[in-house]
């Protein structure tokens, strides 16, 4: 199915608070994660989707991270509950937006979900059970999109890893992305896994859509793999979000 719209969020003046799981050597410069986020909007034009533009909220200094809040299965998209309390002030405002295109659902409390665990491939959601997402909130996920004829298999990741998003991300047609060694014994059914190197994780998390992948900048390594699939490819750099470990996928919802 082609997908027509990407809803983006602009960078908090209050960002350099963003999360973090390991402090930055070098803080974070809310200037420059701005001018790379106006790159990475504009690369998201590349894929022949309309762009709606969320403004920021600076009380949520990870607003930016719009994937976290909603996760799209079909014509429905679920709201999720973050498993970040700080983040959990963002859902609302992109839920109204969503809104527009999607009958919307919801992760209740004690559930916690974030977008950023949550992989469609074909009609199979893989969802990393994490520090952030629990298996209520799976359980959730699971009773609102079965109906819709979606299956969900929950990963147990350790805690090393934000998200399922971190370390792997679907490409083409079939093909699922894996930092080489980061999800060992577990395949994805239908689709063929990838390994990137280790040595450029930041690789792994790649925007697809319409026939077009947007892929970290410097990883040049992934791009000539994705390259070879036969998708065109869009290098982006959005090394500022990286530390807040934001990648490329958590600064958009592809509708
Ligand atoms: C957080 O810790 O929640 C943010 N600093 C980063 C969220 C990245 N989101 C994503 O990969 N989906």
């Amino acid at each position: 199915m082609r997908s027509t719209h990407a809803l983006v969020r602009e960078v908090a003046t209050s960002f350099s608070h963003a999360l973090a799981m390991v402090r930055p050597e070098e803080p974070i410069d809310v200037a420059r994660a701005r001018a790379q986020h106006r790159s990475y909007v504009e690369a998201i034009g590349s894929l022949g989707v309309e762009t709606i533009v969320l403004p920021a909220d600076d009380a949520c200094p990870d607003c930016c991270f719009v994937e976290d809040a909603c996760v799209i299965a079909g014509e429905v998209a679920v709201v999720t509950r973050p498993g970040a309390e700080s983040r959990r002030a963002e859902v609302e405002s992109v839920a109204a937006v969503v809104a527009r295109h999607r009958l919307l659902a919801r992760i209740e409390e004690p559930g916690t979900l974030d977008g950023g665990d949550c992989m469609l491939v074909g009609r199979t959601f893989y969802v990393g059970r994490s520090k952030r997402t629990n298996d209520v909130g799976i359980a959730a996920l699971r009773a609102i999109v079965a109906p819709l004829g979606f299956d969900v298999v929950s990963i147990a990741l350790p805690d090393s890893v934000l998200h399922l998003k971190s370390v792997c991300s679907p490409v083409g047609d079939g093909n699922v992305l894996v930092i080489e060694g980061a999800l060992p014994g577990i395949d994805f059914e239908d689709a063929r896994t990838i390994a990137i190197p280790a040595s450029e994780p930041q690789g792994a998390n790649v925007v697809f859509a319409n026939g077009t992948a947007l892929v970290a900048a410097d990883a040049p390594r992934t791009i000539a793999l994705v390259d070879r699939l036969g998708v065109r490819v869009v290098p982006v750099d959005t090394s500022e979000m990286r530390k807040a470990d934001g990648a490329l996928t958590c600064l958009s919802i592809v509708l």
